[in-house]
């Protein structure tokens, strides 16, 4: 039994198309805290978090939008999530991925406090591994794993905590990334199994490998799902659809392989947007995912399989 901390981030910023800020409640009508009870765990909704005001700091690179708002949103959820540590598993409601800069930000602090070495494991179409340098786009959703291992060029962000080495980071369904991203991810330890090592491979053995390292090294595991890992057909509301993601199987089996494991200690959930959804399809799906990671099965294994 897990004492779950339902936070909102309702966090549009860090990409121009409108809808994201509705994901926390699409999340909360979709039953996400009545999923998570019916599996016997204690649910607790802290409410949507509430940025102080953008300050007005500003960047050399021209393209970047909402730079200040963006930064208000990660002081303000590094603060949540490291405060929810202390007390449960958090699990953030989102938002755009751009408030993945502050969560794991949060994370981080109190995996450092702790002693304990924090481990990524990131599902999503892209590496989001861009800088506020590096993005052509200017959408800051497109960072926040690169700010967690503590690549430069994020002035004038505070600087991340305790950057994750790139050995404790695992991307599952890349199926897009940028020149930029490409190389920089060229220079790390990162595992970056895109779609073709799951085609080939399967997601079971590349997820067992990762999660056979964070337990030997009593690691937490934060996770940050993001809606566009789902192939389009199975989760239309999505702002930055790719064709040719995880089926509905993968995901489930992800995400059942995550709670054998006994190893998720905070969930990211992100990009939702229920403005381009399908009769709430996709905000069910991700909380059908949520069911998953938490313990719903239809039988038991008949050994510990991880
Ligand atoms: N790499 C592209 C960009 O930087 O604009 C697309 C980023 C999409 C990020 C979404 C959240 O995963
Ligand atoms: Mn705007
Ligand atoms: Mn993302
Ligand atoms: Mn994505």
């Amino acid at each position: 039994m897990t004492h779950c901390i339902l936070i909102g981030a309702p966090v549009d910023e860090g990409q121009r198309r409108a809808g994201c800020l509705m994901g926390p409640a699409a999340f909360r009508v979709a039953g996400l805290a009545r999923t998570l009870d019916d599996l016997g765990h204690t649910v607790e909704d802290r409410g949507d978090v509430t940025p102080a005001p953008g300050r007005g700091q500003s960047c050399d690179n021209g393209v970047v939008h909402h730079l200040p708002e963006v930064i208000a949103w990660t002081e303000a959820l590094s603060a949540s999530a490291s405060a929810a540590m202390s007390d449960g598993m958090p699990i953030f409601m989102g938002g755009d991925h751009s408030l993945s800069l502050g969560t794991v930000a949060g994370v981080a602090a109190h995996a450092h406090a702790a002693g304990r070495p924090l481990f990524v494991i990131w599902l999503d179409a892209h590496s989001d591994f861009h800088t506020v340098r590096s993005t052509t786009s200017g959408n800051l959703h497109g960072t926040p794993m690169a700010y967690a291992a503590g690549r430069d060029g994020f002035e004038p962000f505070p600087p991340f905590p305790a950057p994750v080495p790139g050995e404790n980071i695992c991307m599952f369904g890349i199926r897009s990334v940028d020149p930029a991203e490409h190389a920089a991810l060229e220079e790390t330890e990162i595992t970056v199994n895109d779609m073709r090592v799951l085609d080939e491979q399967g997601i079971a053995a590349p997820l067992r490998a990762f999660l056979d390292r964070v337990r030997d090294q009593n690691g937490l595991l934060h996770v940050s799902l993001d809606v566009d890992f789902l192939d389009p057909s199975i989760a239309p509301a999505v702002g930055t659809t790719v064709p040719g993601g995880a089926t509905f199987r993968e995901a489930h089996l992800v995400c059942e392989l995550l709670h054998e494991s006994g190893l998720v200690s905070s969930l990211d959930l992100v990009e939702l947007n229920p403005f381009l959804d399908d009769r709430g399809r996709t905000a069910k799906l991700m909380v059908d995912l949520v069911g998953s990671l938490m313990g719903r099965k239809v039988f038991d294994r008949p050994t510990r399989s991880y």
